[in-house]
């Protein structure tokens, strides 16, 4: 029997997300010419929009919308770069739908400029840590906020990554983050957490930090996965070709779902859409 699921309500500005009922899809938008795995594909914005309305008739419950690159080795963008190419992408996909959207971000003027073309949750893959007026902006705005964790930047974290116990410094180093941003004034109930799958790990790491995700829950706060396409199953499956990670993809997707995680942060919405649906039921036994 697979364990019931925490469920939390997710207060993300002027509306609340249920999590732990049903596993919540996050679609990636990744509006760059050199993201790891659809780097160019939707740097037009006419093609962004278009993608993610795709997302959402496959089932999508967020969308995820970044302008700056975190694959390993990538350079930074500044910020007025970064806005220049998300802000208007989720100013037409808010004017089109009222699915929740979040910014990934490193920059509180970027989330700023996000909030303001309607986005929903900062999801900021340095736990708050790389601007310190980041925990600020989500103060006032009531944002629903992601925090990851990665070891190092992005240009230098995969060079050689050491821990003592990679379980427990993730959960720790979190529950710190979490510490810190309550303490800048967000509601302890905004908060998600995410072992940041990839950032600063090799293939042991993340393994270690998937077959320990209870662990992490155990923090008390819901959990996101985000392993979509990444290395690691490259690494396992022998794909060299991140699209042809898909199936891989799906089994950690369902692995995470198992051991508990509220959202998936994912490329391929539609076939991780059905495999959580079916968890989902297996999980509550209905008919
Ligand atoms: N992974 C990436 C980017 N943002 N955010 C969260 N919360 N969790 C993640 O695991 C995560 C993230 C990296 O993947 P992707 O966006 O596909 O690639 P890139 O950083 O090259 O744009």
């Amino acid at each position: 029997m697979m364990p019931q699921r925490r469920t939390y309500d997710w207060p993300c500005r002027n509306r609340t997300l249920r999590l732990g009922e049903r596993t919540l899809v996050m679609g990636i938008l990744n509006v760059t010419p050199d993201s790891f795995s659809d780097g160019g594909e939707y740097i037009d914005p006419d093609k962004a929009v278009t993608h993610a309305l795709e997302m959402i008739r496959q089932g999508a419950d967020i969308i995820d919308i970044g302008g700056e690159s975190t694959r390993p080795g990538a350079a930074p963008v500044s910020a007025d770069n970064e806005i220049r190419r998300t802000a208007p992408v989720i100013e037409a996909i808010r004017r089109k739908t009222e699915l929740p959207i979040s910014i990934d971000t490193m920059k509180a003027t970027v989330a700023e400029a996000a909030l303001s073309a309607g986005a929903d949750i900062i999801n900021d893959v340095s736990g708050f840590e790389a601007d310190p007026a980041m925990a600020g902006v989500a103060a006032e705005s009531g944002a629903g906020v992601v925090l990851m964790h990665m070891k190092g930047t992005p240009r230098t974290m995969q060079e050689n990554p050491v821990y003592a116990d990679v379980v427990q410094e993730v959960v720790d180093y979190l529950a710190a983050r979490a510490g810190a941003v309550e303490q800048a004034g967000v509601a302890r109930e905004r908060i998600v957490l995410d072992p940041g799958i990839g950032f600063g790990k090799t293939l042991e790491h993340n393994l270690a930090l998937l077959r320990h995700l209870p662990e992490l829950l155990a923090a008390g706060y819901p959990v996101l996965v985000g392993a979509s396409r990444k290395r690691f199953i490259g690494q396992i499956t022998g794909r060299e070709n991140p699209e042809d990670r898909r199936a891989g993809s799906l089994g950690v997707a369902a692995w995470s779902v198992g051991a508990g995680a509220h959202i998936l942060r994912v490329h391929d919405v539609i076939d991780t859409c059905d495999v959580c649906r079916m968890l989902d039921r297996l999980e509550t036994g209905e008919p």
